[in-house]
């Protein structure tokens, strides 16, 4: 068996805190364990210019190699095209999306400098899996210095429909790039048909059902593999995270009231403004709510260099103080709103005292919140779930309340159902959830992404 080289945007190095770290993150560096390999991705840092002399760091079997970005190329790569052109595209929302041919230069930059470095290290039978919207060049960088190794790539993203996809200026480079991957991995069957009629379209060829496609040299299968977590390992950190510290003091400030809580990045996608205009109305439509619950909502800044995150802050702030200058008493702040992350195990506590958890992502690749949040339960006395309908996760999660993040009164007519959903309901409702999320952990995942990248694999055909 070979070994198994990862390469993805940011790499846990040994010895970081994965409290913090995403259960993704954590999932890769298991991969990594069971074999030996290289952990391959941005170093977090900027120098001078982007390196192609990463540094490296050995632990056990697991070799990291961690380039810095040059200041210019995390400005036109990471923040431009990255975050600034790519990410809108692949969230549906082309009014964010800005374009620029020196970002577009940067990207292909950077992947051509990450290949060079990566080559060095390789052996012919390493098997190599890259993720995310970051490095989908990368593979066809690598095979023109002469990787002939499989390549797969995991998309952690939604991937939108052809008439989306290709307003992006050049978007034929992106489409010829993914041919030189043996597995595309993408988190739904809607973004597997979308990645596949786009490259129907483009390449002018016809994929099987399947989604496999012969692309001259090579045998591409295009697939979903659904995200998941590690269902067993979050219930049982909630089960004990509840009675912690931070958990005791949650539920005391809380009183009687119940909890409705978020948990997302501070990103657009999540849907916040939208959120926070559901829970408003929630108190205006449903008054009898006043005063019983609180909404927590957790939003760590995310990509704060970024002219539309910075403006989606100052929006929520402004949001968030209107909502509590209007209905707070003088004993009672209906919403907190926390700028701030928590270790996963802190939030695996709060999610077990959530009555409601509100996932309403205007597009999201999976959500794993959602599916943490349906582990945490305790399944006795479980809370209820509303889950925006365009969430990754809504495939797997239909018991949850599903409602359309766009419509904050059928939002918060959802809210109101599930605070007063008697307790027998909601326990089917779990029941069913946990289920899903119990039978596809983030192992399962990794299994079948990383089984079909290794099996017959792709004969090159001459
Ligand atoms: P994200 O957009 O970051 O991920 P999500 O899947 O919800 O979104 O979260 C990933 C991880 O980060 C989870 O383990 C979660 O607990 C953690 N996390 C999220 N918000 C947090 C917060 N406020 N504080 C601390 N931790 C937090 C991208 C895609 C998703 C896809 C994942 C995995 O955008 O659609 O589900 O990758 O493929």
């Amino acid at each position: 068996m070979g070994r198994l080289v990862i390469v993805s945007n940011r790499v846990l190095l040994p010895g970081a805190r994965s409290g913090r770290a995403g259960g993704l993150a954590v999932a890769l560096r298991d991969a990594l364990r069971g074999r030996s390999g290289i952990w391959f991705g941005w170093s977090g840092a900027t120098a001078d210019v982007t390196s192609a002399e990463p540094r490296i760091a050995q632990a056990g079997p697991i070799q990291y190699a961690t380039p810095d970005l040059g200041a210019s190329d995390f400005e036109l790569y990471y923040n431009g095209y990255c975050n600034g052109t790519l990410w809108p595209l692949l969230h549906y929302r082309l009014g964010l999306l800005e374009f620029r041919r020196e970002s577009l230069e940067a990207y292909l930059r950077v992947n051509e400098i990450f290949a060079e470095a990566l080559s060095s290290l390789l052996r012919p039978d390493d098997l190599i899996w890259v993720h995310d919207y970051h490095l989908i060049p990368l593979a066809a960088s690598l095979r023109s210095r002469g990787a002939a190794n499989r390549i797969g790539l995991f998309l952690h993203t939604p991937f939108p429909p052809p008439p989306v996809f290709t307003t992006l200026p050049r978007y034929e480079i992106l489409v010829n790039a993914l041919a030189s991957y043996d597995l595309i991995g993408l988190q739904t069957e809607g973004d597997r048909g979308n990645l596949c009629r786009t490259i129907a379209q483009h390449r002018q060829v016809e994929l099987t059902p399947e989604g496999d496609v012969d692309l001259g040299a090579r045998h591409l299968r295009i697939r979903a593999f659904p995200i998941g977590i590690d269902a067993a390992g979050v219930r049982n950190m909630a089960e004990s995270m509840s009675r912690g510290p931070e958990a005791r003091r949650l539920v005391q400030s809380l009183g009687d009231r119940q909890l409705i809580l978020g948990v997302d990045r501070l990103d657009y996608s999540k849907g916040l403004p939208q959120r926070f205009e559901a829970f408003e109305r929630l108190l205006v439509d449903y008054p009898e709510h006043r005063s019983k619950v609180t909404f927590m909502q957790i939003a760590p800044v995310s990509r704060g260099e970024v002219r539309q995150y910075r403006e989606l802050r100052r929006e929520l702030d402004r949001r968030a103080g209107r909502i509590n200058g209007k209905f707070a008493e003088f004993d009672w702040v209906p919403l907190r709103y926390l700028n701030r992350s928590f270790g996963r195990h802190v939030l695996a506590g709060f999610y077990r005292h959530a009555r409601v958890a509100l996932v309403t992502p205007l597009r999201d690749g999976m959500n794993l919140v959602a599916k943490e949040w349906v582990a945490a339960q305790d399944a006795a006395e479980p809370g209820a779930l509303v889950l925006s309908r365009f969430a990754g996760a809504a495939y797997e999660l239909a018991d949850a309340l599903l409602v359309n993040p766009l419509d904050s009164d059928a939002m918060a007519e959802a809210l109101h159902r599930a605070l007063i959903m008697p307790p027998e309901e909601r326990r089917e409702r779990w029941r069913a959830m946990m289920r899903g999320v119990a039978g596809n952990t983030a192992a399962a995942w990794r299994d079948a992404f990383l089984g079909l990248l290794e099996s017959e694999l792709a004969p090159v055909l001459a």
